[in-house]
Parts: C-alpha cells; structure tokens; sequence
C-alpha cells in the first residue's frame, strides 16, 4: 500500500479525552474513531489489527474442533424470557421495538439463541460433542465505557457454545478451549494467565478468565509467579487426547481474579516470593454452566440408553476488540505502538527518504513489488514529507520492520533496516534485505 493513496489520518496532538497509553495511541495512529460514547468506527488501520487477530482466533478455534457459524446481532426477546434472563440482564440489555412493536434486543452474548438453534436440530448423543462458535458485534450499555475499546458499548467478541452429553465430556470440551485460549493469545504475543473467576450473568460455577498482566489493567489479580512463563501447547497439541493434565498444570497453582480472591489460601499456598498481585486486563473468559440454558430451553438429546437429558453447556468468550488495546498496553515504548508481527496491521514500512529522486524511487519500488510478490504486505511511504516526520510516523504505528532508502546509501548500494521492537539498525544491500524480511 502506497501511503500517499492510503488513508492513514495521523494526530499530532495528544487526544486529551483518552486516560490511558493504549487509547491514546490507537487515536494518534488513526485507527479508531469514536462515534458514540463506547462505540467506534474502525479506521484502516485499526480494521487491519482487528482482522488478524479475528483471524488467530479463528485458526484456534478450528484447530480445537470448534465449528465457526454467524449468528445475527439482533435477536428477538422470546429467547430470553424462556431464560429469565430477558429481566435478568437489568439496563446493559439495549431493547427495540419494530415496526409492530415486536421486542427486539441487540445481543450482549448469544447462549439463548445458540440453545434455540441447537434444540431445534440435535437429538441424539450421537452428534456430541458439538461447539459452535462466531465472532460477532455485541452490544452493553455499561454503565461507564471508558478506556477507547477496552470497555466499549459496541465490541467484537469471539463467543463459542459446547454442547456435551454429560459434566464429564463438557470438562473435555472446557478443556480443549482452556488449551486453544493459551495458543491464540500466544500467537498474538502476549502472556495471558487463565485465573478462576465469578460467573455473573452468564451463570454456573466454573470459570477462568484469561488475563494480561498490565497497570492500566481494571481488576486487581493475584497469581503465582511461574504461571508468568510456564511454557504454551505447541502446534503439534493433540485435541482428541486427555488435555487435563496440561489444564492441571496451570490450575494447580493459586491464581485468581479479585472476585474470588482468598487471602488465606493465596498466603497458604503461595510462598512469599512468588506472590504476584497485579492488575490485569481480561481478554478473554470461559464458562461451564452445566444446564442452567438447557433445563428452561428444553435442550435435550437421547443418550444411548435411550432416555432423554438435558445437555450440559460452556460458553468461551474472546474479546477480540478489547485485544487490540491489551496487546498496545502489552506492546509501546515512548516512540509508539510495537505490535508483535502476527497482529501487525503491515509487515513492512518502507521510507522512501527522497520521493522524486530517480534513483531512489526506483530502488523502492522494486522493494516494493518483490516484497509483495513474496507475500509480504508492505505500506510505502512515498510521500514527500521530511525524513524526520517520516521516521516519527512509522515509529508510531508501529510496523515490525522499516526499510529506509534515500540517495546516500544508494550510491554504495546499501539501504538501512531497523527493526522498531529493538531499534537495531543494519545496512545492507536490496538483496540482502530481500532475504532477510521475506527469509524464515
Ligand atoms: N457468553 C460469555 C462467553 S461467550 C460472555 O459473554 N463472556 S464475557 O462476558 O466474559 O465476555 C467475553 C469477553 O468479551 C470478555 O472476556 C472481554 O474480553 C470482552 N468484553 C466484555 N465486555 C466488553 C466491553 N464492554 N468492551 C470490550 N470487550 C468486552
């Protein structure tokens, strides 16, 4: 992408609305823009952030034999008064009208309408286990949305429904999700600490919610310190074999949000040196909530005996726009955002430092073609601003590697390669920059 046809709206001030570094920055670097008090309009570059890491989520959620559908934003009120949850859910439920006055409500998650569509298909144990998932806009009027996306009103959450015979087999299906959470966030660069936590209104009595340690974070956490760096299932994780005891291994160590926290037990079964109390930001939250959907709903399969019984249900949430503001509180220096490659919203910034000049143009648009050719995505400033405000942007938004070209290291051939997490920087020739960005 050529920057002079882009739209990249940069801000030079420090957007005074925004508290904290992560909101600061997605407003500076144009991705977001805000609508509404909590909802967002998604800007390029932020839509860019947004799709990647929709898009791990997504190959996790695969991978552990989760089954991707869309279901709509809006759904009918019917649903959730089967529930009891249509006045449960008190005035973070945004409620319409239609036309004919029929109840309306923007979903503030979907286990009502996915009991719906699974009691209205599956009969038998014989199509157990089953999890489906979609990654859809949700909507709560919370009561303060604050901090840019990391508490919107509007958000993108990745929400998956595991439907299984017995508690024993949804334990299974928990697990396989417990598992997935710890990759995907992984593949997005970030250490997350899956911590026991309150159910709310979602319900049951088993939970973890996964979070980033981080300042900014809203919740005051308590966890033991080698939950920090104990090692994440590979590619080669089999999720048909027994994943309890990779599961165990975490949970056996005291970690908890402040909503269960215990002092006693985290003094007694924590020594003092590897007591952590943080604050952290929650990206994500799974649930086993037994039958507490599927007993009201009449979800009900016939198991091989031939009797009929309620499925025992999970609910596994991502919050994939609140992830973009965890992973820059994760991810900046004072320079800007530094995003983990696999999220990077571009591969490659080239910095054509003399647009105009014969020689450099054509040194840069031959990078360019070669490094797209190779499947890189590349964002080329061919403006002609000033080398210095050039460098600023490309440190802001923040792009793994930056390639800069001007005349001067042209005549010997050489361009410079800087990489913005480190700040080291090589100079090298256009062959030798081929291969190393578009190397292993
Ligand atoms: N139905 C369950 C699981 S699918 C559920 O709704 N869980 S949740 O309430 O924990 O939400 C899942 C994730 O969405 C949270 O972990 C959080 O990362 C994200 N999330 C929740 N509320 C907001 C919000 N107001 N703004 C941005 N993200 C949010």
């Amino acid at each position: 992408m050529r920057l002079s046809r882009y739209f990249l709206p940069l801000l030079r001030e420090t957007p005074s609305e925004a508290q904290i570094v992560s909101h600061r920055l997605m407003l500076r670097a144009g991705m977001i823009r805000q609508e509404a008090a909590g909802i967002y309009a998604w800007l390029p570059l932020g839509f860019r952030v947004l799709q990647k890491i929709e898009q791990i989520v997504r190959e996790e959620m695969d991978r552990a034999g989760a089954i991707e559908i869309l279901m709509p934003t809006l759904q009918p009120s019917d649903l959730w008064k089967e529930t009891g949850r249509y006045d449960a859910y008190g005035p973070e439920m945004l409620r319409i009208k239609d036309r004919h006055e029929r109840e309306l409500l923007y979903g503030p998650t979907n286990e009502d309408m996915i009991t719906e569509i699974f009691r209205a298909y599956v009969k038998s144990y014989k199509a157990l286990p089953l999890n489906l998932y979609h990654t859809q806009w949700k909507f709560r009027d919370e009561v303060r949305p604050r901090f840019g996306v990391m508490r919107g009103r509007e958000f993108l959450m990745k929400d998956a429904y595991s439907f299984d015979i017995d508690q024993e087999a949804a334990r299974r299906s928990y697990n396989r999700m417990y598992v997935a959470y710890l990759r995907a966030f992984t593949r997005m660069g970030i250490t997350t600490i899956p911590m026991r936590a309150e159910t709310g209104p979602i319900g049951g009595d088993l939970s973890h919610e996964f979070i980033v340690l981080a300042e900014t974070g809203e919740s005051e956490v308590f966890c033991h310190k080698d939950l920090l760096d104990m090692p994440v299932p590979g590619e080669d994780v089999d999720f048909n074999a027994d994943l309890e005891p990779i599961v165990r291994q975490r949970t056996a160590l005291y970690a908890a949000t402040s909503d269960v926290h215990d002092a006693a037990r985290f003094e007694a079964e924590v020594p003092p040196e590897k007591r952590v109390t943080a604050r952290g930001i929650e990206v994500g939250q799974i649930f086993y909530f037994g039958t507490k959907y599927s007993v009201p709903m009449k979800a009900v399969v016939t198991g091989s005996d031939g009797k009929d019984v309620p499925i025992h249900g999970g609910s596994y949430g991502v919050g994939v726009s609140r992830l973009v503001g965890a992973i820059i509180e994760a991810c900046h220096d004072d320079a800007g955002i530094v995003w983990p490659a696999p999220v990077a919203p571009f591969d490659v910034a080239l910095i054509n430092l003399k647009s105009g000049d014969a020689k450099t143009d054509a040194a840069c648009n031959e990078l360019y073609a070669k490094l797209t050719a190779a499947g890189k995505d590349v964002l080329y400033d061919d403006t002609d601003d000033r080398p210095g405000a050039k460098f600023a942007s490309m440190d802001l938004i923040g792009l793994p590697t930056q390639i800069v070209v001007g005349p001067r290291g042209l005549e010997k051939g050489l361009v410079e390669v800087k990489s913005r997490a480190t700040g080291a920087k090589e100079e090298m020739s256009l062959e030798a920059v081929l291969n190393k960005v578009t190397g292993p």
